[in-house]
């Protein structure tokens, strides 16, 4: 059996192949994808964070740690995926502008993928007329805004505030999150939800379109 706390420990130490390496072994054990993400992964990535704040840790670590951690998914994330699913919805997903966190963004992404939406993921620093793009292009029904960084929280209330403005607002349901973010701001800027979890926003995106959990 793979001792799953070397993925935590790859994730921690920055060491892709360590981390893909393990990810590796315990998908060929049977280990399911998300309990590695949860229990192993986002906590590492937790504790980076924790280090960084006290300066143990500086950019280039958490350049190393966040790659780890995609290595890692690149592998999970098709397998986040379930066959032979209505699409429940279309989403247009994004960090916003000035914010270059895609991590948790992508997560919800797969997460969402594998909860039947269709999505489109605009990638991270996207700009209020890329979503409004989106929208008009792809009619996507789901709106999703991440970010990171306490500086980049207000692009969330500008994209929301583009979005009325082009007259888009009414045909879309708006999901906000990233570990800044609070169900009171997300209620202050207008959005219709908040989620702290890749997991919880797939229930959520559910709630917000009228389809019953599973
Ligand atoms: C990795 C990392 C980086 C990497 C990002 C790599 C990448 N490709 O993403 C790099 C090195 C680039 C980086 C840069 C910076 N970072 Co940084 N970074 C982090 C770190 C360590 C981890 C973030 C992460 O990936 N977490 C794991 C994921 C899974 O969690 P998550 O993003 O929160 O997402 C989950 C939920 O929030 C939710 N969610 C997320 N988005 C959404 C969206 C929707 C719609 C929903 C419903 C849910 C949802 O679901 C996700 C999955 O469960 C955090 C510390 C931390 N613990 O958060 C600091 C942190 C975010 N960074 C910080 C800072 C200060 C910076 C820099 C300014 C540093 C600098 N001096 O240059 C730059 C800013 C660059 C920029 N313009 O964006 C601060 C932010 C402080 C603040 N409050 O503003 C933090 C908190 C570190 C700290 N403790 O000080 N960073």
């Amino acid at each position: 059996m793979a001792d799953l706390s070397r993925l935590y420990d790859a994730v921690l130490n920055g060491d892709q192949k360590a981390s893909v390496a393990v990810t590796q072994e315990a998908l060929a054990e049977g280990v399911e994808p998300l309990e590695l993400i949860s229990k192993y992964m986002v906590p590492a990535m937790d504790e980076v964070g924790r280090r960084f704040e006290c300066e143990d840790y500086f950019v280039p670590e958490l350049l190393l740690s966040a790659r780890a951690m995609k290595g890692s998914l690149q592998l999970l994330r098709p397998l986040l995926a379930i066959q032979g699913v209505q699409p429940a919805g279309r989403v247009a997903i994004g960090t916003v502008k000035g914010d270059l966190h895609d991590i948790g963004k992508n997560l919800v992404a797969s997460m969402l993928e594998g909860g039947g939406f269709e999505v489109v993921d605009l990638g991270a620093d996207v700009a209020p007329e890329k979503f409004i793009e989106a929208v008009k292009d792809g009619s996507a029904n789901i709106v999703c805004l991440s970010a990171l960084l306490t500086v980049t929280m207000p692009a969330m209330r500008t994209t929301i505030n583009a979005l009325k403005q082009a007259g888009l607002r009414a045909q879309v349901k708006i999901m906000v999150g990233g570990a800044p973010v609070t169900p009171q701001y997300a209620e202050e800027i207008g959005a219709d939800g908040y989620s702290d979890s890749a997991s919880s926003a797939v229930a959520l995106a559910r709630d917000l379109t009228g389809i019953a959990r599973k």
